[in-house]
């Protein structure tokens, strides 16, 4: 058995999101997911859409307490622009909304809790895709400052830690690549308009950010979701393959979000296949000025990448990135098997390593990081009336080795936050796969502690984790 002591200062917490949590209640406008749940309810798992999530708007004070009984220090969730905004144009705001985030942030504070504030985690407004085609749009862009504005003239006053994305990436491959959110298109070129104008609107929300905050100690910064691309073998091949999906999906957000700047190499290719995104100097000076404090790093699954087998030079085919890459599916490794996804944690340290060298050691926290497991109630134990998620305990304990021995090494990690804190609504996969410290039995809205919330308490409440041998070195 080995103990590893974790500063006194870190952040254990977790994260969640307004849509994924608050419920429909009240809202005035539509965000994506409001909308396809109302025209095509049938894509989402039971057809149970997001009106109701896990009712965090009406039950917020209840969450919070019970929050604080798996002891978490720190809450990311995010507001939502379709419940603080009236009018999207003019950005009026909707007085119940104020009141709303005003109260969550009072409680949380109330209870010891720092609130981390995100401002875009998919949710786009709805209307704003069909009226100016979303995130294509730099119109679009300048309302969401806009909203980040007001935002931080309503509520820096409390809140010090501030991101302006959530994992910009997939809302370019979920919306504009591979179809797994609204508006489904599929259209590479777009899909580099839409990664440029999301990392323009995170460097403006930064410069508002810079102008209006009134928090001595604030800070402001972007959630990226960052794994390796560990290439399939070492052929020459492969290794290319795995190069260029490291730059698409790594570094187009991360060197712009910690440099100010676009990887060159990437540019160069995107030019020379016709696709680069429409800038000017001036956003490309609001860029290279507008770096962030810090960093949240989201990590689930590593990602492997291989030369694709097809090449998509043909004239029949539409430029994608998978041009160059293709996800490659390694036999033998451990899996998650409900979601899919690999579980290797040594990626972690990977990441770790990579900001340390190549980032400037910029200071960053693991911002998610977690397990979704399907019908977890058959975990269930009635003797102590709760989930006995003995799954996830050792998911978190194999990845948080990691997070120590990079600390050790010198990494400027300063926090970790588990997806998530209550179960809760997830995108078209709705409520299956749970990933929460707390369940939610989501028709009578009943909410208890899972074993894992007991061992999180004790986690945050001493900063020290013990370790058998076979949970190191994963
Ligand atoms: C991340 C998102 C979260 C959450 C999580 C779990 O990508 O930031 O919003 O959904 O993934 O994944 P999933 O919901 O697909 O199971």
């Amino acid at each position: 058995m080995t103990t590893l002591n974790f500063p006194d200062d870190f952040w254990w917490g977790a994260a969640t999101s307004g849509p994924q949590t608050e419920g429909r209640f009240k809202k005035t406008h539509a965000n994506i997911f409001d909308y396809e749940f109302e025209i095509k309810p049938e894509q989402y798992w039971h057809g149970i859409g997001p009106d109701t999530a896990s009712n965090f708007y009406n039950d917020y004070k209840n969450d919070i307490a019970l929050m604080k009984a798996a002891g978490l220090n720190s809450v990311r969730t995010s507001i939502q622009w379709t419940r603080l905004i009236d009018d999207l144009e003019n950005v009026t705001v909707n007085p119940d909304g104020v009141r709303f985030y005003n109260a969550v942030i009072d409680e949380f504070l109330a209870q010891g809790i720092r609130p981390v504030l995100n401002l875009h985690h998919f949710d786009v407004p709805v209307e704003l895709i069909h009226q100016y085609g979303g995130w294509a749009s730099k119109h679009v862009v300048d309302l969401f400052v806009k909203f980040a504005e007001k935002c931080f003239e309503l509520f820096s006053d409390r809140v010090t830690d501030w991101f302006t994305h959530n994992e910009p990436m997939v809302v370019v491959e979920g919306g504009y690549l591979y179809q797994f959110h609204y508006p489904d298109v599929v259209d590479g070129k777009k899909a580099v308009q839409v990664a440029y104008n999301l990392q323009l609107a995170s460097s403006k929300v930064i410069a508002a950010f810079r102008r209006l905050n009134k928090n001595p100690n604030g800070k402001v910064g972007v959630i990226l979701n960052l794994t390796p691309n560990y290439p399939a073998t070492k052929s020459a091949a492969d290794l290319a393959a795995a190069h260029f999906a490291d730059l698409w999906q790594n570094r187009l957000f991360m060197d712009a979000s910690v440099k100010g700047e676009f990887p060159e190499e990437l540019v160069e290719i995107l030019i020379k296949d016709e696709v680069l995104w429409e800038s000017t100097p001036d956003e490309l000076a609001i860029i290279r000025e507008n770096t962030i404090d810090y960093l949240g790093v989201n990590f689930y699954h590593p990602n492997r990448a291989q030369a694709p087998k097809y090449s998509s030079d043909s004239l029949a085919v539409d430029w994608l990135p998978n041009k160059y890459f293709e996800a490659y599916d390694k036999r033998g490794v451990r899996m998650n098997i409900d979601k899919g996804w690999e579980i290797y944690p040594k990626a972690l340290y990977d990441i770790a390593k990579n900001i340390q060298e190549n980032y400037g050691n910029i200071a960053w926290f693991v911002s998610e990081n977690g397990m979704g497991v399907s019908r977890e109630e058959r975990y269930y134990d009635s003797e102590t009336n709760q989930i006995k998620d003995d799954y996830r305990i050792q998911f978190i304990k194999e990845h948080l080795y990691y997070v120590h021995k990079v600390i050790a090494e010198g990494s400027n990690c300063f926090g970790y936050h588990l997806w998530t804190p209550i179960d809760c609504f997830s995108w078209r996969n709705s409520y299956r796969n749970r990933y929460g410290l707390i369940s939610v039995d989501i028709r009578r809205q009943i909410k208890t502690l899972k074993k894992s919330a007991y061992f999180f308490k004790d986690l945050a409440d001493t900063s020290r984790l013990e370790l058998h041998e076979s949970e190191m070195e994963k």
